[in-house]
């Protein structure tokens, strides 16, 4: 049975989004979930967590000499995010499209962001920007073995034989 666990490497790419605190306030988890369970990828960890300053420090470790750094942190660790690895094509690429510009005034409608967003400060999602930058990301948030590989019955409806 194990041979259908085995999708191809190229379905195998893994990204790690962060439903921010700000959106568990505001109960736009579901709807997060919704968008990438719609589009075909598949859900492979999850937790509900309060982060700490550590985990923020190692995660954001490009953004600690800004300015901004501080209230980032602060938002960050205001309340519960939920962590999230979702797998699939190209998961890494078309998750960044979905979630949308950084600046929420930017973010084309339709995109998360363009949809739920205001402000920079409160931009709802974090996905990682690339497949390098994800596979150091997930380090962070989940340990190996919290990651589920599961068959997902409509492989051949979602990608083709
Ligand atoms: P990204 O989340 O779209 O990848 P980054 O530039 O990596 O964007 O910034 C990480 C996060 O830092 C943003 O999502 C946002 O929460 C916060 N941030 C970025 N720029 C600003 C700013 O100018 N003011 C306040 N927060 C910011």
């Amino acid at each position: 049975w194990l041979c259908g666990v085995l999708a191809p490497p190229e379905l195998q790419e893994k990204t790690l989004v962060l439903v921010k605190p700000d959106a568990v306030q505001r109960r736009l988890v579901g709807n997060v979930i919704q968008r990438f369970e719609r589009r075909g990828f598949k859900l492979v960890a999850m937790k509900l967590l309060q982060a700490d300053q550590g985990l923020l420090d190692k995660h954001y470790q490009q953004l600690r000499q800004k300015p901004f750094y501080p209230a980032l942190l602060a938002y960050m660790t205001s309340g519960p995010l939920v962590a999230m690895v979702w797998e699939g094509y190209n998961v890494v690429r078309s998750t960044r499209a979905m979630v949308g510009d950084t600046d929420s005034a930017a973010a084309a409608a339709g995109t998360i962001r363009g949809d739920f967003s205001m402000h920079v400060s409160r931009n709802v999602v974090h996905a990682s920007d690339s497949v390098e930058t994800a596979r150091r990301e997930i380090g962070f948030w989940f340990q190996r073995d919290e990651l589920v590989a599961w068959e997902s019955g409509d492989q051949d409806y979602t990608y083709g034989p």
